[in-house]
């Protein structure tokens, strides 16, 4: 008795003879014959090979349905996690942005600069706060707005002693403009600039405010305090720092 082994399957053959009855049975029972050598008078177990074989085939459609079942589910579930990561990282940018606009005001309301002008007897209790972050001066108007006080109004000789006694080491804004008519200064409480004025004056050329259109095409329709703490016209769109009152 001889045992062969063929694909992993198992026949068992008899004294080299051809396989009994009980062999084809085996045969029949445990599969692939292609690899072993065969007499081809054995139509028997060639049949009982091709009908394991045709057994097989049948089977391969399912296989292939359940694969593409599989396969689809697959890439639906991909497909619903891609969009389900979308929206996520959608929500992360609206996140991060407001996240930065409330970092940007809460560095605007922490580096705020107190300055107390009580000590002034000429002028009612006044407090001045210097930003540390550079805005537009509608930016600056509509920040000083929305803490409750202004951007600051320089009303008399008094108001501008205690502004140029701090000594401003870069320009600020301060709540005059002429954006409404040309040359026409108001302050921001819609009160028009009289008395005495604090433009820089030059000895040639023009003085402030000259409304100069070489930077702006627009002119100049915003008022800064210098570092002297003289006044300048300047483009809207600047960035400055600038100065509120309460
Ligand atoms: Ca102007
Ligand atoms: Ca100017």
């Amino acid at each position: 008795m001889a045992d062969i082994y063929a694909n992993g399957d198992f026949v068992r053959l008899k004294d080299n003879k051809q396989p009994t009855s009980v062999d084809k049975a085996d045969q029949y029972a445990y599969g692939n014959s292609d690899d072993l050598d065969w007499d081809p008078k054995t139509k028997d177990i060639a049949d009982a090979s091709e009908h394991t074989f045709s057994s097989r085939k049948e089977k391969d459609p399912s296989c292939k349905a359940v694969l593409l079942a599989v396969l689809s589910v697959s890439l639906l579930v991909a497909l619903l996690a891609l969009c389900v990561l979308g929206i996520l990282y959608s929500q992360l940018l609206r996140s991060s942005d407001l996240l930065k606009e409330q970092n940007r005001n809460a560095a605007v309301d922490i580096e705020i600069q107190e300055q107390n002008a009580t000590d002034s007897p000429f002028e009612k209790r006044k407090y001045y706060y210097f930003s540390s972050e550079k805005l537009s001066w509608m930016e600056s108007r509509d920040y000083c707005t929305k803490t409750g006080g202004q951007l600051v109004t320089i009303t008399g000789k008094d108001d501008q002693y205690n502004l140029a006694s701090i000594k401003l080491k870069e320009p600020h804004w301060i709540g005059l403009h002429d954006l409404y008519t040309e040359g026409h200064w108001m302050w921001v409480d819609n009160t028009t600039l009289s008395g005495e004025t604090f433009w820089h004056k030059r000895t040639a050329g023009l003085s402030e405010p000259d409304n100069w259109t070489q930077e702006d095409s627009d002119g100049e329709d915003c008022a800064c305090l210098e570092t002297e703490s003289e006044w300048f016209d300047a483009s809207c769109s600047k960035l400055k720092k600038f100065i509120w009152e309460k």
